[in-house]
């Protein structure tokens, strides 16, 4: 029995594995935005394979506001919530508020009950760049860079595309742009950094930033904000939800176009 189940687990996260490295899609960071652009992209028969640090995925999700575990949702975003059967209740002025703990793993079962392979525990440390163009993502275990720093050689994934849902600081896209020396789709260039509090405006903007910044590489979420140089929301996630949407309606564009 015990051969058994250590010999099936092996070969299973193998297959899995083995699978990724010739992706559609990798998608780095599992908050709402890259899970909902998961969920979308395998539905449409997409090969995605989605890439989370840390040992949980659901990113900002989870806490709520200050470990208040409720977000508050925008009532045009609630078609959103149904399809995954999350429920809600209205808290006035054109809001919902739903529970952070349903919400996160709802998001979570509905990227891999579509098809998607969340690879959970592993980081991003970089990405493939060739011919101008980014095409794929370098892995290794979270464990192994945080906190030991062990020098350990990464493995690679191909992919056509890959999202940087990685949150605020837009961490991989910064990397990216400063170690290939490359010129992003933004005013400066650059990763602009994100700006202070402004709720209405942060949500807007985290939808209409949702862009390929560069061949290859979209960004999403506060990493959209974050490239962009546009405002933080708080615990309001409507606009989490409808970037991760754009942000499979532009891969697929660009897959299928
Ligand atoms: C693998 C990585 C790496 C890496 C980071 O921040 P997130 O929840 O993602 P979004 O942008 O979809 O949602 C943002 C939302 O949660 C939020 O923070 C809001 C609304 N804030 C407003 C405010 O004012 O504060 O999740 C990103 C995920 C996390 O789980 C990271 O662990 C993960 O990405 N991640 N995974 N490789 N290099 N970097």
């Amino acid at each position: 029995m015990e051969k058994h189940i250590s010999r099936s687990i092996i070969k299973g996260f193998a297959d899995k594995l083995s699978a990724a490295v010739e992706s559609d899609v990798a998608i780095v960071g599992a908050g709402p935005s890259g899970l909902i652009c998961a969920k979308i992209l395998a539905e449409a028969g997409k090969r995605v394979s989605l890439f989370e640090m840390k040992l949980a995925p659901g990113g900002g999700v989870w806490g709520g506001a200050m470990l208040n575990n409720d977000i508050i949702i925008q009532e045009e975003v609630t078609s959103m919530l149904d399809e995954y059967g999350i429920r809600y209740t209205d808290v006035g002025e054109g809001l919902v508020k739903t529970d952070s703990v349903e919400t996160a793993s709802a998001l979570i079962y509905g990227a891999v009950h579509a098809g998607a392979t969340i690879f959970n525990g592993v980081v991003v440390e970089d990405v493939v760049y060739k011919e101008n163009a980014v095409g794929g993502v370098v892995i290794n275990w979270t464990p192994v860079l945080y906190p030991n720093k062990w020098h350990v050689d990464p493995l690679i994934i191909t992919a056509k595309c890959v999202l940087d849902g990685t949150g605020h600081d837009a961490l991989l896209t910064d990397k990216v742009a400063r170690k290939a020396g490359i010129k992003l789709n933004t005013p400066t260039g650059g990763v602009m950094g994100e700006k202070p509090m402004w709720a209405e405006e942060g949500e807007i903007a985290t939808v209409e930033n949702t862009k390929e910044v560069y061949p290859g590489l979209f960004v999403s979420g506060m990493a959209a904000n974050g490239v962009f140089g546009s405002a933080r929301m708080g615990p309001i996630f409507g606009g989490m939800f409808l970037s991760g949407q754009r942000a499979a309606e532009l891969i697929l564009a660009k897959l299928d176009g």
